[in-house]
């Protein structure tokens, strides 16, 4: 890969020393010092992920200036967003902090000149697999925009010891690996043990009246866990500003069963550390479904504590009174995972801090504000009251006080509406009691948000309907982005350069300034360059593909890619039924005049969601009938691409003709996926669902192949009863399809393989796949008319990438920090240096 731009170096840089200066002697001879001092090898018995972390820490020292300095400019009474996350799925470190110091083409020539190649220690890097989809790389694409903003900011999570785990295809079915992303050790993280915090556990709490006779509680817990931070840098795109991302391991407090140790039980001793340390081993590989499991929700209550206790520790370091506490941070829940810290901040303020419950909840609500990722019923977190007062007594205490004060002013309001008493409540009685984790976020937050326009406006009229009408204020959209920076300039630099010829740079911080690349649109040469580029980008994949999975596929066919979790709500199976349609006509017509087609999927299955996995399964069986069938051959490919992750995305949403973002209306929140796609000049096929409403309305409807049910259509007709089987029944070329697939013609023969999936369409298709299938279909024939004129296609390629501008995550935060949070930018001088520095 060439080096994206130019190299610029952020001018407020003035610390050039024998460690971290950027002439290429000193680069290099960095190179071989930190090989020597740090990996410990000679170049000789040096391995290539050796040279990898010579060049990591090569990197991250010219990093740390500004780094530090961030930090320090940060004590000084400034507001900082902290953002709390489950999951952040920040990619590899190394080429986006290349570019985002502007140093990439300077560290080539001095890895050449070692005798190195560049590309190959990039691709030595383990990706830190702390999330499992749009929830947590959204998560990473705001900490990039917060740095590039000069906005203050903390990431906060877990420092998962294996994150989501590997995917291998065997037979067609999804194997799961371990993810020992930290088996050769992080070069991007700092251990800072000297800020362990303790965390509780179970126990019961004590009410007592204090020396001065003043009612306290306390809390007796049962367990004490230690918190240690882990930092790794978040630089912005070439400013000083380097925010933190903070993440938490649990380790055992030695000392607290020294009490087994001294009676001579050394092994309960190690087993106490060794219950510790399990809470921070593993990520759940969940999406959009909760599983209920108590090591989840002290995975929670773990990270959400240490954080808080960090920012009061913070705060408490500068002199300032704690009561300002939500005039110094703006808190963000992203999502109910860290809604505990409702609880949990009530819990340090009053009880620890002794302030006044009154005081402490005004404290409480204007700090947090929350983000709601999902509509899916099934992603509705809720505790068993048992377990919850298990693990939290006291927290359960403080969340019925809340509730109690809460439901009191709902009575008042509503006199007499049981219902809505009973649907506002933080405690779900209507069978086994839950604690209910949104309704406790939406109470003890200022500003709740969804994620696209129609997102937020489901929210307010479905989930969140009741909370919507008792603080209609509090309610707000903040619609997703994606950081141009990863999802871009360093992912697709061909098409950076070629951007950056002829508008200049600023879109890269600027992102509506690509609306200048629409009059380019009409311009011939300029197509055929973009054209140009999108065949080399292809030719790419092809070679991946072909190398990985021996499978040769042709550049200059339409590549039509789906890459996202497998769920059905996403629909890969409404996919999977065009491309068998596709291969029907095929067979029936051999001299079909078609467009080419490379059908290409990937993602993840949850592990223990069956029907997933099963999809996964019908993709792979009909790419091998398919792609080994000599009537079809050159005419189409089916690819399932296994362990999708972030570096994946990378070479694989530049390489896209078709984005397939094919949702049942109404249930995608969002999406990001659809951004990227479009962003790297895809055209997308989609439903009026999540953000693709937005995308269309901005590539206007001309430039956007549109089909399907709306939301309320589905709405409609499930109310009205829907029957499946009845389209089944009065489509023959449908039901040409479901029979094949029945028949065992994709399984060698085996009818009951895919019955499970089958009945499920025929009898229930709850996400609607044969009502849309006609609509998908006709659409489908559309595009391969339209990919037929090479100009107009191009066209709308470059008009989608013109008008993308919105979907920067730049926009996003802009807006998070105005409406929600209140923060300003604080651009960071370079003032402290090290002392080899001055
Ligand atoms: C949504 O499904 C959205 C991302 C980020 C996902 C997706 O549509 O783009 O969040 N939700 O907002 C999720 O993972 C747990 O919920």
């Amino acid at each position: 890969m060439n080096a994206p731009l130019e190299d610029s170096l952020t001018p407020q840089i003035r610390v050039e020393d024998d460690r971290t200066g950027l002439s290429i002697t000193t680069l290099r001879s960095a190179l071989a010092d930190n090989l020597f001092y740090i990996q410990g090898k000679f170049p000789g018995t040096a391995t290539k992920n050796d040279y990898y972390m010579a060049l990591a820490y090569t990197v991250r020292d010219r990093l740390l200036q500004r780094w530090l300095n961030t930090t320090q400019t940060y004590r000084k009474n400034v507001k900082v967003v902290c953002y709390l996350s489950a999951e952040f799925l920040i990619g590899p470190q190394l080429v986006n902090n290349l570019i985002n110091l502007g140093i990439y083409a300077k560290i080539r020539q001095a890895v050449e000149e070692s005798g190195l190649s560049l590309q190959e220690l990039i691709e030595q890097e383990e990706e830190p697999g702390l999330g499992n989809g749009g929830l947590g790389r959204l998560a990473a694409c705001y900490l990039d925009s917060l740095s590039t903003l000069e906005i203050p900011a903390i990431g906060y999570g877990i420092r998962y010891e294996f994150g989501i785990f590997d995917q291998e295809i065997r037979d067609g079915w999804q194997v799961e690996i371990t993810d020992k992303w930290l088996q050769y050790g992080n070069p991007w993280e700092i251990a800072r043990p000297e800020e362990y915090v303790e965390v509780k556990f179970g126990g019961r709490s004590e009410h007592y009246y204090d020396e001065k006779g003043n009612y306290r509680v306390r809390w007796i817990p049962d367990r004490v866990v230690k918190g240690v931070p882990y930092d790794t840098p978040i630089l912005g795109y070439q400013v000083n500003t380097a925010n933190t991302l903070r993440l938490w391991k649990a380790e055992a407090i030695e000392s607290f069963d020294f009490q087994a140790f001294n009676i001579g039980d050394y092994y309960g001793a190690v087993d106490a550390k060794i219950v510790s340390e399990n809470l921070t081993k593993i990520l759940y590989p969940n999406d959009e479904v909760i599983q209920g499991k108590e090591l989840r929700l002290q995975q929670q209550y773990f990270f959400v504590s240490c954080a808080l206790q960090d920012m009061i520790r913070l705060l408490l370091s500068t002199e300032v009174s704690l009561e300002t506490f939500h005039q110094q941070f703006a808190v963000q829940l992203n999502d109910t995972h860290p809604a505990i810290g409702v609880a949990e901040l009530m819990r340090l303020l009053v009880d620890e801090h002794r302030i006044d419950w009154d005081k402490a909840w005004h404290i409480t609500q204007n700090t947090f504000a929350f983000t709601n990722h999902t509509l899916l019923p099934e992603a509705l977190e809720k505790w068993p009251i048992e377990l919850f007062g298990r693990l939290l007594p006291r927290h359960l205490e403080i969340i019925y006080e809340i509730n109690q004060r809460f439901l009191d002013r709902v009575r008042m309001k509503y006199p007499r509406d049981l219902g809505k008493l009973s649907r506002l409540s933080l405690i779900d009685e209507s069978g086994e009691r839950y604690v209910r984790m949104a309704n406790l976020a939406c109470v003890g937050s200022h500003a709740i948000n969804g994620v696209a326009e129609l997102h937020t406006e489901l929210l307010k009229k479905t989930v969140l309907k009741d909370f919507y009408e008792f603080f209609p204020e509090k309610f707000a959209n903040v619609t997703n982005g994606v950081t141009p920076r990863r999802w871009m300039v360093l992912s697709n630099p061909r098409l950076t350069r070629l951007i950056t010829e002829k508008i200049g740079d600023r879109w890269i911080t600027h992102l509506d300034d690509l609306r200048k690349l629409e009059t380019l649109a009409d311009d011939a040469s300029f197509r055929q360059q973009w054209r140009q580029i999108k065949q080399e980008t292809k030719g790419d994949l092809a070679a991946y593909i072909r190398k990985k999975l021996d499978i040769i596929v042709d550049p200059k066919s339409l590549f039509d890619i789906q890459v996202k979790r497998i769920h059905e709500y996403k629909r890969q199976h409404l996919n999977v039924l065009h491309v068998i349609t596709f291969y029907n006509r095929l067979k029936h017509d051999r001299d079909l005049d078609i467009t080419p087609r490379t059908f290409i999927f990937g993602g993840k299955a949850a592990p223990g969601y069956f029907m997933a996995k099963l999809i996964i399964k019908l993709i792979v069986s009909v790419a091998n009938i398919v792609n080994n069938d000599p009537d079809v051959r050159d005419r189409m490919k089916v690819v399932f691409i296994p362990d999708f992750n972030v570096t994946l995305g990378q070479r694989i949403y530049p390489a896209a003709d078709l984005s397939e973002q094919i949702s049942t209306a109404g249930k995608e929140a969002s999406g990001t996926g659809n951004m990227k796609f479009a962003l790297n000049g895809a055209l997308t096929i989609g439903t009026l669902d999540g953000a693709n409403v937005e995308i269309r309305e901005e590539v206007g409807a001309e430039n956007f192949f549109l089909f399907g049910l709306t939301t309320e259509e589905v709405y409609g007709l499930k109310a009205r009863g829907y029957r499946p089987f009845d389209y089944y029944n009065q489509n023959a070329e449908l039901k040409a399809v479901i029979d094949l697939i029945s028949s065992g013609f994709f399984s060698h023969g085996d009818v009951d393989l895919f019955k499970p999936l089958i009945d499920n369409l025929l009898y229930r298709d709850d996400y609607m796949l044969l009502a849309d299938y006609q609509s998908y279909i006709d659409t489908q024939e559309k595009v391969s008319q339209a990919y037929r004129d090479r100009e107009n296609w191009t066209r709308m390629s470059i008009l989608n990438v013109a008008r993308m501008g919105k979907f920067s995550s730049d926009r996003s935060i802009r807006e998070y920090a105005q409406k929600i949070w209140k923060v300003e930018p604080v651009p960071v001088e370079l003032l402290q240096l090290c002392p080899g520095g001055q």
